[in-house]
């Protein structure tokens, strides 16, 4: 199994007598209607129920039959005061057949995937009744593809979309792209890098734009843009890109006309401007707000919306970068055109192993906030670690702002429940790439799995999440699911364990951001050190982010400061990243800092050894193929928690000046050896 057909493998189900019974409840296929999404959830039925019952299910008429599924929109059907919303489905039985409806064509594509995944996961279908409603409006993929065919950041190849070869020759890759992420309630894609190139303006690349969005339609996706600021200037011929500027404006306007009529269905365009070089509006003199008002004048009627990153930090800025997206665009909250959704990452720094949440969370009322989490393991070992991202987008969906008092979690900021917006969004920056697996790490195909089962219900848990992809993609043997499961569901805490224990961030090496640097003193700016962050000195260890400190802390609820404030009752898991603890300093697990420093980074690697003894143990039940890869890059990450592991204890020994505690055994290698072998993950050339 090479991994191509991800979770939608729709292998033969072996048990005869569960053969039987779906094939009973699955005699024809019948649509009312012939709309192409609706043609989309019945070729997949198609597909899916061939390959899983061993035998092709007809097309037919319903009249007078039982025994078969029907899908059909009902626009106007009761749904219990609109709960169904534009892209729910419900699925019932209905004369001894099961009904798949929605109110849009979408909302039976969704429900045709979902009952799929019923007969993936071997339940039952008598008496089936189900029905589920989006939470989030916007679930969107950010892919941070180049025209180049480059991906930043990207782990698994190159990009999928062939811009060269656009539009005239339409890989067929891109609609099993499509069906992937219909498949799990995914209705937008950002096609290109938010470090964006002014070329999908142009009227040539507008038609391999139009080309993909053709494929994309027909799933329920639609398809936007990440835009230069700089555009009318580098392509437009002007000699400025001032906002306020009538020509500017004029321009936007008429390459967003150009952009609809090539694209009548186009979702938008999501902007990173005024940060890490990209330029912006304050080239000018004017705010984010003005920016990003300009282009929502632009969308003018058309059906579309503006997305604006928070993820800016100043040039030489000697604050704390933590604070940063917080003072610039929490004054502009209100100020924001009504299509304009402002676009923040999980926390405050960037998509760490771990972050406290976002303080702009609960921090802008009047400000739809879309959260942005990353899917692509930049900070979480590339495709070689095997990192279940599940437990960390919870993490931050869970967090409770307080915003509106209790309960007021990150999940329903976002969702629009606690300002009552009308719209929301969620975007993850995929992890995709032209690799025949798509993920590289076979196991981040759970990852692009997760963020889109969450986008839908961020309810689900973790860990239903990770036995349901299982059962789709690996195996259905109920113990394996269960060992399976339960080695990613721990995943992502070990990691942290090996590389940032005790709120640690930061501190891997330079620009790569591959491996450990905690001793990375210089860099292009101060803030992209590690000295910056872990402020290790001979007294102790953390950034001291309270009131005697940056005072980050201050911009949270009153609630949360006091659940991080105070370095006796902080959890640990956030310790350092809002204190500096002395290294004698003895913790709420009876050691001191230093000791359970050193007993993180010893036991987070020993549990890699933990994760190759689980993943033998299912080896009967796992593809061949599958089984190897996975088996080859879980050796590979051991050797690498173990070099995270070396670096982290031997540099901050020199600070700490204590031994390494029993029962663990002191680094076999110096600090020298380490810090050349990072060096060479740094050598360009
Ligand atoms: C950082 C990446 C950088 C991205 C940036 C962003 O290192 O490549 O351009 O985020 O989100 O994590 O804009």
């Amino acid at each position: 199994d090479d991994g191509y057909r991800l979770w939608l493998k729709y292998d033969l189900i072996q048990d005869a007598a569960q053969r039987k019974a779906y094939l009973n409840a699955a005699k024809f296929i019948a649509v009312s209607g012939n709309g192409p999404v609706l043609q989309s959830a019945a070729r997949e039925l198609q597909q899916g129920l061939k390959g899983l019952l061993g035998q092709a299910v007809p097309m037919a008429s319903a009249q007078g039959k039982s025994g078969g599924i029907i899908l059909s929109v009902e626009p106007t059907a009761n749904d219990s005061g609109g709960a169904l919303g534009k892209e729910g489905y419900r699925i019932s039985t209905d004369k001894n057949n099961i009904k798949i409806t929605g109110k849009t064509e979408a909302g039976v594509l969704y429900g045709a995937f979902a009952l799929l995944r019923q007969l993936q996961t071997r339940q039952p279908l008598e008496k089936i009744a189900l029905a589920s409603t989006p939470k989030i409006e916007y679930r969107m993929l950010n892919h941070w593809d180049n025209p180049d065919g480059t991906v930043e950041r990207g782990y698994a190849g190159s990009s999928i979309w062939k811009w060269y070869e656009l539009p005239e020759r339409v890989d067929p890759r891109y609609r099993d792209y499509a069906r992937a992420n219909a498949s799990i309630g995914i209705n937008g894609v950002v096609i290109n890098n938010v470090n964006a190139s002014a070329r999908y303006l142009t009227a040539e690349y507008l038609q391999k734009v139009a080309a993909v969005a053709n494929v994309m339609r027909p799933y329920g996706i639609r398809v936007y843009m990440s835009v230069l600021w700089a555009a009318p200037k580098t392509i437009g011929g002007l000699t400025t890109s001032d906002p306020l500027d009538p020509k500017v404006r004029q321009w936007w306007t008429d390459r967003t006309n150009d952009i609809y009529k090539a694209i009548p269905d186009f979702g938008g365009f999501l902007v990173k401007a005024n940060s890490e070089g990209e330029p912006g509006p304050q080239d000018y003199g004017r705010n984010h707000a003005d920016g990003a008002n300009m282009l929502a004048e632009a969308l003018g009627s058309h059906d579309g919306i503006v997305m604006w990153r928070a993820f800016v930090y100043k040039a030489n800025s000697n604050g704390d970068r933590f604070k940063e997206a917080y003072e610039e665009f929490k004054p502009l909250d209100g100020k924001f055109a009504p299509k304009v959704l402002v676009q923040v990452k999980n926390g405050p720094i960037d998509f760490q192993s771990r972050e406290p949440f976002h303080p702009l969370f609960g921090a802008m009322p009047k400000t739809p906030l879309v959260l942005e989490v990353q899917i692509t393991q930049e900070y979480l070992g590339f495709a070689t670690h095997l990192v279940y991202e599940a437990p960390l987008f919870k993490e931050c969906l869970d967090s409770d702002t307080y915003s509106k008092g209790k309960g007021s979690t990150v999940a329903k900021v976002v969702d629009g429940t606690v300002d009552q917006h009308r719209i929301s969004g969620i975007a993850g920056v995929a992890n995709i790439g032209s690799d025949r697996n798509w993920t590289g790490h076979p196991m981040g195909q759970a990852n692009w799995y997760a963020f889109g089962r969450l986008a839908w219900d961020h309810e689900l848990s973790s860990q239903a999440i990770a036995e349901e992809w299982t059962r789709m993609t690996i195996t259905t043997e109920p113990k394996s699911v269960r060992t399976i499961a339960d080695l990613m569901v721990k995943s992502r805490d070990i990691y942290v364990r090996y590389t940032t224990p005790l709120g640690l961030h930061h501190i891997m090496g330079e620009s790569v951001h591959y491996g450990p640097q905690p001793w990375l003193a210089k860099a292009g700016r101060p803030d992209w050190t590690a000295v910056y962050y872990h402020k290790a000195d001979a007294q102790g260890l953390g950034f001291d982010r309270t009131a005697t400190g940056s005072n980050a802390l201050s911009l949270y609820a009153p609630e949360v400061q006091k659940q991080w404030g105070n370095p006796q009752t902080c959890a640990l898991d956030y310790l350092l990243w809002f204190h500096h603890v002395g290294w004698k300093q003895p913790l709420s697990t009876g050691r001191t800092l230093w000791d359970e420093l050193c007993y993180r980074y010893y036991t987070g690697t020993d549990s890699v050894t933990w994760m190759q003894k689980q993943w033998a143990q299912v080896k009967p039940n796992v593809d061949p193929e599958l089984f190897a890869n996975v088996e080859g890059r879980l050796q590979k990450q051991y050797k690498e928690a173990v070099w995270w592991r070396d670096a982290c204890v031997l540099y901050f020994q020199t600070l700490a000046q204590q031994p390494i505690p029993k029962p663990f055994s002191p680094p076999t290698r110096s600090l020298d050896e380490v810090k050349s072998l990072v060096e060479i993950y740094q050598l360009r050339k």
